[in-house]
């Protein structure tokens, strides 16, 4: 096919060059392919002799075998949070043409935020912030018990809270912006989508389009939370994407789900004095140890939560508008006829998050997203069926979705494109803490997935009481609430 092309081609027969075993070794690792024939194309790996000739039928080899001048980038980053804006940056280090492309669309309630994706502006950053604000108002009690007195009565101010947050975060996106200047990465505050192979749109906040073209893309389109689907739910409730801004208190908080989002958000606004009830549709943090995640909601439970079990809401009503207004939920049983009806005065919806892979003109260009997930699968060097579209960060398939890893697979990523290295991303034993009242870290498999891989027999299980007491013995009722807790198992 090559030479019917007219195009000049390398032919390496490895069972006739004295390093060809090595060479496979080395094609194995960097390709995640033994077979031959293993074809490169202007240096982009495209597979074996099947993935050559659909990529001839599909066009992409004639745009491949162009030359690297006809493109206006070497590499294009769509999407700049954790996973995008550390691909891009290594990639401008290694003298790389880079750009790279950030913008949020607002949620429903009009919320929107500025460079740095999730974990800045509405995960990690201001969730970190919030936890502690609740924990220095558990240190203010504790501390009348180790003698301190004061007379002044102590009570949280929302408004406060929220302005110091957004002051922090306004000055991390400021820093991004600068760090993206300094290594001369061009930064497009536009939607990013594929029209055709190499080439994408972008389009601003005003509607105008642009058109760019690059050799090498790089898809870090990371998550946003999900809806439940119900009357009501995308008009009154908020989600993880609006409170870390919310301009009001909350008041008397519904929160919808039992991951580590809805769990860590239940327990700091308890924490700074709010009614919380956390509605929990089967268990407790699904995929932590589940031997864990009944401490943590027990701990919950002792400092003034409310978890309302095996519910789910199937309406929201506006009964009063305000800031906060007055909702009604009405939520059906799980396991029978009963429903309950309540009134708070915000629902926050913590169920879940969905990739941002469905708008994004990857048919287009076809490359592969899981049907039902959204999730895009990538071989071990995070390359998508598509060889010159690679991706990283939450939108991978069987991966955690975690900043530290997004950030590691980023920059490994642009150093095995532009710089030969070899070393791939670690996505195992990952180490990660649910920030609850009660915090937990872990790392690698939990119990019951030890259990499904190893097999029971072949497990011993002990549990290790120094780590634990460690991290939170700070506190005066921590302390006493773990002595009871382990006292009593
Ligand atoms: P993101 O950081 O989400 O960035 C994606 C960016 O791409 C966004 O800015 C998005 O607006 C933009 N984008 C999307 N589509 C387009 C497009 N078509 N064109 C242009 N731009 C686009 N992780 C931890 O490790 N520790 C924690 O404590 C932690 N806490 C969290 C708490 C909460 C409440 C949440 C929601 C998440 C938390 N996470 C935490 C997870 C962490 O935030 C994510 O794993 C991480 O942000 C993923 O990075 P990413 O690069 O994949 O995507
Ligand atoms: P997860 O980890 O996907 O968990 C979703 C939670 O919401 C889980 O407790 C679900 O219960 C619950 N859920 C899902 N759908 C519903 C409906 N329809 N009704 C009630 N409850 C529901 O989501 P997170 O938001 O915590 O985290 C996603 C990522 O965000 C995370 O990995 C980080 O990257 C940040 P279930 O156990 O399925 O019964």
């Amino acid at each position: 096919m090559f030479s019917s092309l007219g195009v000049e081609c390398n032919i390496l027969e490895l069972d006739q060059v004295d390093d060809g075993a090595n060479v496979q070794e080395v094609l194995s690792e960097i390709t995640n392919q033994r077979t031959v024939p293993n074809i490169f194309v202007n240096k982009v790996h495209m597979g074996g002799c099947d993935r050559t000739f659909q990529a001839h039928q599909s066009g992409l080899l004639q745009k491949l075998l162009q030359e690297d001048s006809a493109y206006e980038y070497d590499l294009i980053v769509i999407g700049g949070g954790s996973g995008g804006l550390a691909c891009a940056q290594e990639a401008a280090i290694l003298g790389k043409k880079v750009m790279v492309l950030d913008f949020v669309v607002p949620t429903p309630q009009g919320t929107s935020w500025g460079l740095g994706g999730t974990c800045v502006n509405v995960g990690c950053v201001p969730k970190k912030l919030m936890h502690q604000a609740a924990l220095l108002g558990q240190e203010l009690k504790d501390a009348r018990k180790f003698g301190w007195e004061y007379s002044h009565q102590v009570k949280h101010n929302w408004e406060t809270m929220i302005e110091a947050i957004q002051n922090h975060i306004g000055s991390l996106n400021w820093g991004y912006r600068l760090s993206l200047r300094e290594k001369a990465v061009t930064y497009v505050n536009s939607y990013g989508e594929f029209v055709e192979h190499h080439k994408i749109k972008a389009t601003n906040r005003k509607g105008q389009e642009t058109y760019y073209t690059a050799r090498k893309f790089v898809l870090a389109t990371g998550q946003r939370p999900r809806y439940l689907g119900i009357p009501g739910d995308k008009e009154y409730c908020i989600t993880s994407d609006d409170l870390f801004s919310l301009p009001y208190c909350p008041g008397k908080t519904l929160v919808v789900g039992a991951s580590y989002v809805a769990l860590e958000c239940g327990g700091f606004l308890a924490g700074i004095g709010l009614d919380v009830t956390i509605m929990v549709r089967s268990i407790l943090l699904r995929g932590f140890d589940q031997e864990m995640a009944e401490k943590v909601g027990s701990y919950m439970e002792q400092h003034g939560v409310k978890f309302l079990r095996k519910f789910v809401p199937v309406m929201v009503q506006q009964l009063e508008k305000g800031s906060p207004g007055k909702l009604k939920v009405v939520a059906k049983s799980t396991e029978g006829p009963e429903t309950i009806e309540e009134i708070y005065n915000t629902v926050l919806l913590a169920i879940g998050r969905a990739s941002c892979t469905r708008k994004i003109g990857l048919e287009k260009i076809g490359v592969k997203v899981n049907e039902k997930s959204g999730k895009i699968p990538v071989n071990d060097v995070e390359q998508t069926n598509v060889p010159y579209v690679y991706a990283v960060g939450d939108i991978l398939e069987g991966k955690l979705e975690l900043t530290p890893i997004a950030i590691q697979a980023g920059k490994l990523l642009a150093r095995r494109l532009f710089a030969g290295s070899l070393e791939k991303c670690d996505y195992v034993n990952v180490p990660t803490t649910v920030f609850t009242p009660l915090e937990y870290g872990c790392c690698g498999l939990s119990e019951e997935k030890a259990i499904e891989v190893h097999r029971k027999e072949n497990l011993e299980v002990r549990l290790c009481f120094t780590a634990y007491f460690f991290r939170i013995w700070r506190s005066y009722d921590n302390c006493l609430s773990l002595i009871d807790l382990f006292c009593s198992t």
